[in-house]
């Protein structure tokens, strides 16, 4: 896995570069559609190509390994094969998962023990575990396994919780260095910066992460309720110290305003479920501000769904009738708000590359970031 560093803004930290994968080449900045359980909810892996243009999508080792399980996945020859998507998959851990299971699990030296949410069968992962899974999930990036306190943490928990992650992500590492490639293409681990909202234990999981030489890095344990001021202000310390010349994945974020500032601090690499879960609940990102497609104000608006029609969905479809499909509860509509969100963010990194090379990113981000807010 190899990253070239194509441009620099000379205004802001923003940058993009190719990230070269065994199942092809990701464009930074890039967005990853969220896909949990091996499909981005009520996409095919047809539009998420032709239509949509992603790149690279996500998949998320503790709803795979329940369900459909590893020997499925490995008898199928790997996620790739299973889910018809020949291009990179990404995959999470599962420790922000697992820990979102509060009641179900509990955090020992060793790992997590949890509970399915299925069938509430009891499990634990290890770091070795995971790292395993992912191996047989066939991921072209594997997530360490992480620990990712809530963002109003004390410092004296978010200390002992970093230190964890720490002894968790050197076995993740003695794990990928003593196993092979289930089939044939090279896997890299990306390391998961933690830290919560304190400048010198950033400093000291960044400092710690890049010591391990990998081929990228994550920023973890942000947008998890700290005020997005201290969430740009953590981005920026752990930048400050994240090699140039390595991919960096900001995990879980987020709304297209935090992706564009995110951008302007040198951040490579995003993923969130929200374009395609409030997608299905009618909300709509557009080049000109977000819609509540429920909203009665669309009735009889047969205007495109966004006059810029970056996706066909956009052109052959209006806003009168979306909003009919939602409103319905029509399978229809969740299709057409997912792909149009997808096809909304993914245009968004683009245009974004597209200044950053041209070199008027910033006076564009500020433009974008006005109009993007907007509640039509
Ligand atoms: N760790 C992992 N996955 C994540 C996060 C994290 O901190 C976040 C936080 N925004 C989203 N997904 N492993």
């Amino acid at each position: 896995m190899q990253y070239t560093l194509l441009a620099k803004d000379k205004n802001s930290e923003a940058r993009c570069g190719v990230l070269t994968t065994a199942h092809g080449d990701i464009h930074t900045p890039i967005f990853m559609p969220v896909g949990t359980v091996g499909t981005v909810k009520a996409v095919h892996a047809r539009e998420l190509k032709e239509d949509i243009r992603a790149e690279i999508i996500l998949g998320n080792t503790y709803h795979l390994y329940l369900r459909p399980g590893t020997e499925v996945l490995q008898a199928a020859g790997g996620l790739h094969r299973f889910n018809a998507w020949d291009r990179p998959i990404l995959t999470d851990s599962g420790g922000f998962q697992v820990f979102s299971l509060t009641e179900n699990r509990k955090i020992t030296e060793e790992g997590v023990i949890f509970r399915s949410h299925i069938d509430g069968s009891k499990h634990i992962f290890t770091p070795e575990k995971v790292m395993d899974i992912q191996r047989k999930i066939g991921s072209d990036i594997i997530m360490a396994f992480d620990e990712c306190p809530p963002g109003t943490s004390e410092y004296g928990y978010a200390k002992k919780s970093l230190e964890l992650t720490q002894r968790w992500l050197e076995r993740c590492i003695a794990r990928i260095d003593a196993t092979e490639p289930l089939y044939g293409y090279e896997q890299n681990l990306f390391p998961i910066v933690q830290g919560c909202v304190y400048k010198d234990l950033r400093e000291k999981s960044a400092e710690h992460a890049v010591a391990l030489n990998r081929a990228g890095y994550a920023i973890g344990g942000l947008a998890v309720g700290e005020p997005a001021e201290d969430m740009y202000a953590m981005i920026e310390v752990v930048n400050r110290i994240l090699p140039q010349d390595k991919p960096r994945y900001l995990m879980g974020v987020g709304t297209p305003e935090n992706i564009l500032e995110a951008i302007a601090l040198g951040v490579d690499m995003f993923d969130c479920v929200m374009p395609t879960r409030n997608g299905r609940n009618g909300m709509l990102f557009t080049t000109e501000g977000i819609i509540n497609i429920k909203n009665q104000k669309w009735e009889r608006d047969f205007s495109p769904l966004d006059p810029a029609e970056i996706c066909y969905v956009d052109a052959d479809y209006s806003k009168a009738y979306l909003r009919h499909l939602i409103k319905a509860n029509e399978i229809l509509g969740l299709q057409i708000c997912s792909i149009h969100n997808l096809a909304f963010y993914l245009w968004l990194v683009r245009e974004a590359r597209k200044h950053i090379m041209e070199g008027d990113f910033l006076e564009w981000k500020n433009r974008m970031i006005r109009k993007v807010t907007t509640r039509l």
